[in-house]
């Protein structure tokens, strides 16, 4: 830890000490100053007004010596007086503002510091409205002056300083960096503007803030997992998304559970990465009811989705997280792996009485091993333990048969006439086994009589909607 002590005595005299910022253009060698390269000094082109004082001096000037000029930044209505000071750096040095003796009021309101006010020659701000077309113009390196009457003077220096328009508020935009001694314009900062104002450096390395009249400074780094950029006007360290934190520490979000205790405790899209996932955190509907927690891995609502596909499919996931959905084996596999989980499968039927049924345990083994079940016991609910059957089972879809009913692939079996009398094929990727290939169909397509939950009471023939989801327990 750094720690900087600016002392109070230090402060009251900054009230009496002289102070002026000044900008000029970075680049002497605009392109408007070759113009005149060459060009003899009888040339004189009155009407074509210097646009700052970098371009004052260049001008076949004879005399070069600091004080008011008349200027036209680009844009600007009409010539105006400015201060160059020729003195410092070579010159060329356009100045904007001067403190010196408290001679001019300074505590003054919108219309005032936007039009400017104060004396060239004494104390003045230049106006808003003027830095504004000056700093579009080109590249300004900003510079402030400060000489305490106690003889201390020291400059900061900023490579890339401007100001927006009115409509911007008059924003100060910058990608530039302070030069060499930003600690001393905060130090400043620190004494003469409110106390306890955090400040993060423009790269994220340093984290400051005044308290009681002492400038102290952290080191700051953000996580690997997070990066340093401005949101909201607001530089600091962020969380890549997929994580939570203060940007310094950042943990992952590898559940709906950890969205529910670090994020949000509303049902919605959020994005998770699973400890074990290699990839980018993906999204996922996380449902809050219930205690909160759940994340869905399979919902039907209107068969919008087509869901009789293949291995890949089913492995990758499809649909979308807000709709009709199957979040994809791989992923499954990668939730589950982390803790233990409970499974809630949520059953309206077509007069839409709602049902469910829970299980205690609920994972999923990786592609390797066909993404295998294993299920434990029917927990509670009123819909009926229609799961049980299948448990241990590897995934079978219409282009990978891994059920235990030889010679019929479950995923397109067709029944002539199966429940309630209507035809209709399973048509979909599940946990098959063998005759019953199972007792719940809930991949199968939307409206016919095969998407089905077997001992589900009351309206068995068609299924309106279906949820499955998991919690940690
Ligand atoms: C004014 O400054 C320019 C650029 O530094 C220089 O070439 C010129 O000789 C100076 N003129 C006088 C009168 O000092
Ligand atoms: C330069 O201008 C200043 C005031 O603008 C004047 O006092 C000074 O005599 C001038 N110098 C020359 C060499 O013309
Ligand atoms: C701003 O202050 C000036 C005096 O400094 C005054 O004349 C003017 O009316 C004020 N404008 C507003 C909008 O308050
Ligand atoms: C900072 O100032 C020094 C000396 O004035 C200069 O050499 C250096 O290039 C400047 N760095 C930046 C980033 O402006
Ligand atoms: C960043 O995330 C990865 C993967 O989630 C994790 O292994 C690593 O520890 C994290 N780094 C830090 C500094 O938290
Ligand atoms: C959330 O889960 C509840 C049961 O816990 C279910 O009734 C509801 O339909 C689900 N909502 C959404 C939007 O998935
Ligand atoms: C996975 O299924 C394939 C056929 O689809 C089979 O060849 C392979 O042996 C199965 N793997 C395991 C571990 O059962
Ligand atoms: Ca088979």
């Amino acid at each position: 830890m750094t720690r900087l002590i600016y002392s109070k005595s230090v402060r009251l005299i900054l009230c009496f000490c002289w102070t002026s910022v000044s900008v000029s253009s970075q680049n002497s060698n605009s392109e408007r100053s070759k113009e005149f390269v060459g060009s003899s000094f009888f040339v004189y082109q009155q009407p074509d007004y210097p646009r700052d004082c970098t371009e004052v001096r260049s001008q076949c000037s004879t005399n070069n010596s600091s004080g008011v000029y008349l200027i036209k930044p680009d844009g600007y209505r009409e010539p105006f007086e400015v201060f160059c000071d020729n003195t410092k750096d070579f010159s060329g040095w356009t100045v904007i503002y001067r403190i010196r003796d408290g001679s001019v009021l300074f505590n003054r309101n919108w219309t005032d510091y936007k039009t400017g006010f104060g004396f060239l020659h004494q104390e003045f701000w230049i106006g808003n409205d003027k830095l504004s077309f000056l700093t579009s113009q080109k590249s300004y390196e900003l510079r402030l002056d400060v000489i305490s009457d106690a003889g201390l003077s020291f400059y900061v220096s900023y490579n890339r300083f401007r100001v927006g328009d009115e409509y911007s508020e008059y924003k100060l935009i910058s990608d530039g960096e302070w030069n060499g001694t930003e600690e001393k314009i905060n130090q400043l900062l620190c004494s003469v503007d409110k106390e306890d104002v955090g400040y993060i450096s423009p790269r994220c390395s340093q984290r400051c803030f005044c308290s009681s009249g002492q400038y102290v400074c952290d080191v700051y780094q953000c996580s690997t997992n997070a990066t340093c950029e401005e949101r909201n006007n607001v530089v600091q360290c962020y969380c890549n998304t997929g994580y939570t934190g203060d940007g310094v520490n950042c943990i992952a979000i590898s559940d709906c559970q950890d969205v529910y205790d670090r994020v949000s405790t509303e049902s919605g899209i959020y994005k998770i990465k699973p400890t074990t996932w290699q990839g980018d955190p993906f999204d996922v509907y996380c449902n809050m009811t219930d205690g909160g927690d759940w994340t869905v891995f399979q919902r039907r609502v209107d068969g919008s989705q087509n869901s009789f596909l293949y291995w890949s499919d089913y492995r990758d996931g499809f649909a979308t997280p807000e709709r009709e959905l199957w979040l994809g084996n791989d992923k499954l596999h990668s939730v589950t792996s982390q803790k233990n989980y409970e499974l809630r499968v949520d059953v309206v039927d077509r007069l839409s009485v709602p049902f469910y049924a829970k299980h205690s345990s609920f994972s999923i083994s990786d592609e390797d091993d066909n993404f295998t079940l294993s299920l434990g016991s029917y927990s509670e609910g009123n819909a009926g333990d229609n799961l049980n059957h299948i448990n241990g089972q590897p995934f079978t879809t219409r282009d990978r048969d891994n059920d235990a009913h030889s010679g019929i692939n479950c995923a397109t079996l067709f029944h002539p006439y199966y429940y309630c009398g209507t035809p209709c094929s399973n048509n979909a990727g599940w946990w098959y086994k063998n005759s019953p290939c199972s007792f719940a169909h809930l991949n199968s397509p939307y409206g016919s009589t095969c998407l089905r939950w077997y001992k589900l009471p009351g309206e068995v023939c068609i299924i309106k909607y279906t949820e499955m989801k998991i919690r940690p327990t």
